[in-house]
């Protein structure tokens, strides 16, 4: 019996948009990019079947690079609008891709309260370890003593532990990929992006940056990265075991699904008045008759 050759799913070309890319030649930006869409294909999720919202960026710059519903928000912010998109409508994967810059600064609240909500999302953190877009400014997870355009004299700043933070949080999902290693990536990606009806999914990709960051270059990662996964690591381990896996990057970094648990609730599970309701909230605000409060308004 020939195997068939087609899939049932869209194909990586449903996904092709024309606009043309402005990263720079090498960005891991075109690593990301091509696992996302490797991803959505091989889970047969249609574009039309799916929101990706994007923080401004360079990485946000991707948002017109792609076919499908997406919506591109203000820096630091695409955590709670990708959380109001899935909340309103649970039938819907949403992926939010945000960069190191807003979500560890600007944006690190709503990463908190995204993480310990467990906003039912799929959150891909670009990090490239600086801010790419405003011409490599230092970020909080730029090496320190770094010189970078900001800090020619080195970044004075201890550099922020993301792991040791995101953990901090309770997490129920918390994986690392390498944008060099694309099948690895979309294998992260199509369980990420599972895992949303558990909860909030957190990758963190490290991503070259071949114009600004100078430490952390794709010939590094490609060195310090291996797959934790094929190497033993069970991410349904202890909280305390993933952690100390992902913060230690001192001869190694581990990469794969460093950590995952499936027994706690996502909010949209423990919100009260949604308990035994068969529509989604999108549905519902259609029936909505807001005439009379304008009424009160003019
Ligand atoms: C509230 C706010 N602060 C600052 C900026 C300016 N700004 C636009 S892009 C950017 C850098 C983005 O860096 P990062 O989030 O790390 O993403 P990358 O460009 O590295 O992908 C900054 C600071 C802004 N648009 N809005």
């Amino acid at each position: 019996m020939p195997i068939p050759l087609q899939s049932t799913g869209p194909s990586m070309k449903d996904y092709h948009c024309a606009t043309q890319c402005s990263w720079c030649d090498g960005c891991g930006d075109y690593g990301i990019w091509t696992a996302i869409k490797r991803a959505l294909v091989e889970l047969h999720i249609e574009p039309t079947k799916t929101l990706m919202c994007f923080d401004v960026g360079c990485h946000g710059n991707g948002s017109d690079k792609l076919a499908g519903y997406r919506f591109h928000g203000l820096h630091g912010r695409v955590i709670p609008f990708a959380a109001g998109a899935k909340l309103s409508n649970m039938n819907l994967p949403v992926i939010a891709f945000g960069g190191d810059g807003a979500s560890f600064s600007e944006g690190i609240g709503h990463f908190v309260h995204g993480i310990r909500s467990n906003y039912p999302i799929t959150f891909i953190l670009h990090n490239n370890a600086n801010y790419g877009l405003t011409t490599g400014q230092a970020s909080s997870l730029t090496w320190q003593d770094q010189p970078m355009n900001t800090a020619p004299n080195g970044m004075p700043e201890h550099t922020l532990n993301s792991m040791d933070f995101v953990f901090s949080l309770e997490p129920t999902f918390v994986a690392r990929g390498f944008s060099g290693n694309i099948p690895q990536l979309t294998q992260i990606f199509k369980a990420a992006i599972e895992h949303q009806k558990h909860g909030f999914a957190f990758v963190d990709v490290l991503q070259a940056c071949p114009t600004y960051n100078h430490f952390a270059t794709h010939e590094y990662l490609l060195e310090k990265c291996y797959d934790a996964n094929t190497e033993g690591h069970d991410p349904h381990c202890e909280a305390a075991k993933a952690r100390a896996l992902a913060m230690d990057s001192s001869k190694r970094i581990a990469t794969g699904i460093l950590y995952q648990r499936e027994d706690v609730p996502n909010f949209y599970d423990r919100l009260k008045p949604r308990e035994g309701k068969k529509t989604q909230c999108v549905d519902e605000v259609g029936k909505v008759d807001v005439g009379e409060f304008m009424e009160e308004l003019v």
